[in-house]
């Protein structure tokens, strides 16, 4: 469904390629694409697990690209990033082993360590190049990957939590569209093996796509959530170059309820979009969302 419309001009041969004056294009749904215009390829390669490009764009920088799909870019990154760190980080009040599935670009981990209460924070990306490839052409979003308190770990997210038991604090996953592998980080196994992997008072947080374009895929993600969490919320943020450009959050917590946070004793951290009133607006849905999530499991939207 989605492809690179310009991938005819990649050389896979010399890995590569100036495309300047060129346009990428990513094929959002079947009718739609968002073009950012190139500047240079930095570049590109095929990894065991994906293809993955890095291009510097007119519109937001340098932009990481897998398998042909928008990741992240230099100019939009902190919407994102900061929306899927510090609404669990400060649901939770003393977050100290927190635990990041995919994200091996290193946006979330840069916002996890600006948390003091945190300890430890282990990134666990299958991919190795995404990780090599962030800190030589993302260096800013990469940034923390090298904090003292930030362990790398090269595995299969879906195995380690299928491994671990009463261990994090907070759990955030990061993961590319539920496409090929990815899918399984979108299943109810695994959601019930997140929740064995967190402490009794632990909670989750997912980023679980448009609910523009996946009412259907959010439906039955709340609903999963609601057999496995006692407290389980979609929230809801701008990030401008996904599609839609509003994109979907979906939090699991065992204890703590991200609409009942004592601000008082939640840490000043610096960020762009995030605040505690941006926190708690998020969790306040549209009619049209409200609708998904109160349609029959099986509906169309
Ligand atoms: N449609 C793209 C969704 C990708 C979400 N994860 C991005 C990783 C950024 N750290």
């Amino acid at each position: 469904m989605l492809n690179l419309l310009l991938g005819k001009f990649f050389d896979k041969n010399k890995g590569v390629l100036n495309l300047r004056g060129t346009w990428f294009s990513e094929l959002q749904t079947p009718d739609l694409a968002i073009s950012l215009k190139v500047k240079e390829t930095l570049h590109y390669e095929k990894t065991p697990y994906q293809e993955l490009a890095v291009v510097d764009t007119e519109a937001y920088g340098r932009t990481l690209l897998l398998d042909n799909i928008i990741m992240t870019t230099v100019k939009d990154e902190f919407f994102y990033h900061e929306m899927i760190s510090h609404v669990p980080l400060n649901t939770h009040p003393n977050p100290r082993n927190v635990l990041v599935i995919g994200g091996g670009d290193g946006g979330v981990i840069r916002e996890v360590v600006k948390h003091p209460t945190v300890e430890k924070a282990t990134l666990v990306e299958i991919d190795a190049r995404v990780v090599a490839n962030a800190k030589e052409y993302l260096p800013e979003i990469a940034v923390a990957l090298d904090d003292a308190r930030v362990e790398v770990r090269y595995e299969d997210g879906i195995e380690h939590v299928r491994l671990m038991e009463d261990t994090y604090d907070v759990i955030i996953v990061d993961s590319t569209d539920p496409i090929g592998p990815a899918v399984g980080l979108f299943s109810a196994e695994f959601y019930r093996n997140v929740y064995k992997s967190l402490k009794a008072d632990g909670l989750f947080v997912a980023q679980t796509e448009s609910p523009f374009f996946s009412g259907k895929l959010i439906r039955r993600i709340q609903d999963d959530l609601a057999q496995i969490f006692p407290i389980n919320r979609l929230y809801l943020a701008t990030i401008p170059t996904y599609p839609g450009g509003l994109w979907s959050f979906s939090l699991g917590s065992k204890e703590y309820d991200p609409l009942r946070i004592d601000w008082k004793r939640a840490p000043q951290v610096a960020t762009r979009y995030y605040t505690p009133a941006i926190h708690q607006g998020a969790f306040a849905l549209p009619p049209f969302v409200q609708e998904i999530l109160e349609a029959p499991l099986e509906s169309e939207y």
